[in-house]
């Protein structure tokens, strides 16, 4: 006998199929993939507060160099205003002009900012300075800021575009402020000249990167001073220019991204800032790429450990399901080579149960079943009944026709009686040589006796020669018995005598008949 299905380790419900594994194996994959869409996430949201901390930081610079310029030109402007003061209070006599001259002197060492100080008669010639002479036959009517004040009234302070000093040849920036005479007409203009390089030195104390650029404005775009310093573009005018245009000039704060630059092809980010009192715009541009150097640094590495890491995820999940599959399918192999070993087993065992020759139940069978249907009698108080059935001279029908007909005539009456059986339950049963039992289960001596009388009619209707039988064919006699078993008053014995019994008596009194057994019947 074959081990059970628990006792060879196999749970009855344990048969994952292959739709499992795939599942496994997509479940995986995603898993890798959502690693790998979290980094992105992480990355992206690091990228948002790289530049928003980068325009914090701009923006603190920039308001920072836009207070600075404002308080350049303004301390500027406060030496213009008491020098117009005492010009229009004290007049231009010579030795005035020679003390303001000293008082000029004084101002220039003391303002690290100013190039120099001067002032200009009402045709451009040159009345006083903070230098230590007037240079001969120089004239300043052809600037532009004199022709400014020249046509203004405006007594307000002018800042003028970057120029070449003529004193000292070097770039300067000009604000400058109109005097008038005592009537009230044109009287001249004093002037105070900036280092453009003052500028210049302070900008390139700030870390900007390689690429950041500096610019200092005014608010019609004339470009008044610019770090990294570059002389073909001093005084240029970004009035044109998409980002001027467009947004310096309409706010007083602000960042915008101007990628990439016309001049440079370089993507910089730009914040910009105008102070409240002049007409200047200061701005800081960085370039992109430096702003996200040591973002791109982090999103690298970041991605690089992630997917090393979603790579070894993932081959060892898909090696693991490959491997998780090989034992289902090798379960899967057992569980068939399982089915066939029982299937072979219950062939085996169905065998072992029936007679050879005749397909019915054997003896053995029989006897458990009757031992079987015994107790299950007795414990419902139900009917058992039995028919015991011998083919009638059925050695003179070997002797005529040989052992081999005699035992296809054996399997045809097997036949017939199988076709008589009504219930599943019922049980016929070669019980030797050409005797056989019909076991009938819930069943009175009256309805076993009908179909005992059906099985003989069924035989006989074979319609099988038997030249030595007074019916010239085979038929059979049957001795039916029943019972509704006592508690420890009657064995199945009793039952198999009984019908054993009528079955003589049925010989006896003729063959071709069925007796039944009264005295079962009264027990
Ligand atoms: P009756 O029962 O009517 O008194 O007469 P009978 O000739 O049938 O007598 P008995 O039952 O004593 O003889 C049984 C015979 O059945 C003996 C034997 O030749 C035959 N027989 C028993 N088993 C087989 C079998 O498997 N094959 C064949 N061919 N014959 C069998
Ligand atoms: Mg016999
Ligand atoms: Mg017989």
């Amino acid at each position: 006998m074959l081990p059970a299905q628990d006792q060879l380790g196999i749970a009855p419900n344990f048969a994952p199929r292959m739709p499992v594994i795939v599942a496994a194996k997509v479940f995986v994959v995603l898993v890798c993939l959502a690693l790998l869409a979290l980094d992105a996430c992480r990355s992206w949201d690091a990228y948002n507060i790289k530049l928003h901390e980068n325009e914090v930081n701009a923006s603190n610079l920039v308001r920072s160099l836009a207070q600075h310029a404002e308080d350049v030109f303004i301390q500027a402007d406060t030496v213009l205003v008491s020098l117009t003061e005492r010009l229009e209070n004290d007049g231009i006599e010579p030795a005035r002009l020679r003390r303001l001259g000293t008082l000029m002197q004084a101002h220039v060492k003391e303002l690290p900012q100013l190039h120099g100080l001067f002032i200009y008669d009402d045709n451009g010639s040159w009345l006083a300075n903070s230098l230590h002479l007037i240079p001969n036959k120089v004239n300043n009517s052809d600037r532009f800021y004199f022709r400014y004040h020249r046509n203004h009234e405006d007594r307000g302070p002018y800042i003028g575009a970057p120029i070449v000093s003529r004193s000292t040849g070097e770039w300067i920036l000009t604000m400058s402020r109109r005097f008038n005479r005592p009537d009230g007409s044109f009287g001249g203009v004093v002037l105070a000249t900036i280092h453009m390089d003052y500028f210049v030195r302070f900008y390139q104390t700030f870390g900007i990167g390689k690429q950041g650029i500096i610019i200092l404005a005014l608010n019609d775009g004339t470009q008044l001073a610019q770090y990294p310093f570059v002389e073909e573009q001093v005084g240029r005018n970004l009035k044109d220019s998409p980002p001027f245009s467009q947004q310096l000039l309409h706010s007083l704060q602000g960042t915008y991204a101007n990628n990439p630059s016309s001049l440079d092809g370089i993507d910089r980010i730009t914040s910009y800032r105008r102070p409240e009192r002049l007409p200047l715009v200061a701005a800081v541009s960085l370039a992109r790429h430096e702003v996200l150097a040591s973002w791109w640094r982090d999103a690298w590495q970041s991605f690089v450990m992630v997917a090393v890491l979603a790579l070894l995820l993932g081959a060892m999940g898909l090696r693991l399901a490959y491997h998780i599959s090989l034992h289902i399918e090798a379960e899967q192999k057992l569980l068939e080579v399982r089915d066939d070993l029982q299937g072979l087993n219950r062939q085996l065992e169905s065998i072992a149960m029936q007679d050879g020759l005749t397909g019915l139940a054997n003896r053995r069978q029989f006897d458990t079943m009757l031992l079987n249907e015994f107790n299950r009698a007795m414990r419902n108080q139900h009917s058992l009944a039995l028919v015991m059935i011998d083919v009638d001279l059925f050695k003179q029908y070997n002797d005529v026709y040989g052992h081999p007909a005699g035992d296809e005539c054996l399997r045809l009456i097997a036949h017939s009686i199988l076709a008589c059986q009504k219930r599943p339950g019922d049980l016929a049963a070669r019980y030797g040589g050409e005797e056989i039992a019909v076991l009938l289960p819930d069943t009175d001596l009256e309805g076993a006796h009908l179909v005992a009388e059906s099985i003989r009619l069924a035989i006989s209707g074979l319609a099988i020669i038997n030249p030595r039988s007074p019916n010239g064919i085979i038929t059979v006699s049957c001795g039916v018995a029943a019972i509704v078993p006592e508690k420890g008053a009657s064995i199945p014995m009793d039952l198999l005598m009984a019908a054993d019994r009528a079955l003589y008596r049925a010989k006896s009194m003729g063959r071709n008949q069925i007796v039944s057994a009264p005295e079962v019947l009264a027990a």
